[in-house]
């Protein structure tokens, strides 16, 4: 399958609106691999596939969740927000033959993060966070640490996610803490070492 071919199938997916976040997402990505050293290609392929079930109905992510035995059963038990980033990572690996494994779990881990992210991953996780069509409060500031210091930029993302889950009185799904906790202690070395 050619890249148009893919994105056609990546539009028919979503709203033209997640479209137009997708795009962002992706090019983002190959700014950020390009600027630490990561594959742009798969930093692409990424962006292109990582909200391909944003748009599923609850059932149909909870029968492939059901019917795996790669995501947590736990995660059912957790908001259907934190469902689309494991449930396109298996969809996309079965109907789109996407086989590499980095892109894979950068799309699987998209939401929630994990602790030991690769770079492929944190790229990801953070081109969704500062794609150009976020306008949230305190967007800019991580943009700009992107530009300085990729864990800078994830510490600071992920703690204002989880402050934001915690205002709305959101359950917190313990891979995201337990994310944030693995970057703050890789930046307190990287910060001590320097
Ligand atoms: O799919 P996007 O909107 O582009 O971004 P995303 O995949 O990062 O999803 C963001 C949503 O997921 C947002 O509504 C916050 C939510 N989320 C992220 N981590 C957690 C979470 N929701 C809960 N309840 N718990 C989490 O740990
Ligand atoms: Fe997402
Ligand atoms: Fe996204």
């Amino acid at each position: 399958m050619n890249r148009d071919e893919l994105l056609s199938k990546v539009k028919e997916q979503m709203t033209d609106h997640r479209f137009t976040h997708t795009l962002g997402v992706a090019s983002t990505a190959v700014a950020l691999a390009e600027r630490y050293g990561a594959d742009q290609q798969k930093a692409e392929l990424a962006g292109f596939l990582h909200d391909f079930c944003k748009y599923w109905d609850k059932s149909r992510m909870k029968e492939w969740i059901e019917q795996s035995d790669r995501i947590p059963d736990d995660l059912l038990r957790y908001d259907k927000e934190l469902w689309h980033a494991p449930v396109a990572a298996l969809v996309v690996e079965r109907d789109l033959h996407i086989e590499d494994a980095e892109v894979l779990n950068a799309i699987r881990f998209h939401t929630s993060g994990r602790p030991g992210m690769s770079l492929l991953e944190r790229i990801l996780w953070l081109a969704d966070y500062i794609e150009p069509g976020r306008h949230f409060p305190g967007v800019e500031e991580v943009r700009e640490l992107a530009n300085q210091d990729l864990n800078r930029a994830l510490v600071k993302a992920l703690g204002n996610t989880i402050t934001f889950l915690v205002k709305q009185q959101k359950r917190i799904y313990p891979l995201t803490i337990d994310t944030y906790n693995d970057l703050v202690q890789e930046l307190d070395r990287q910060e001590r070492s320097s």
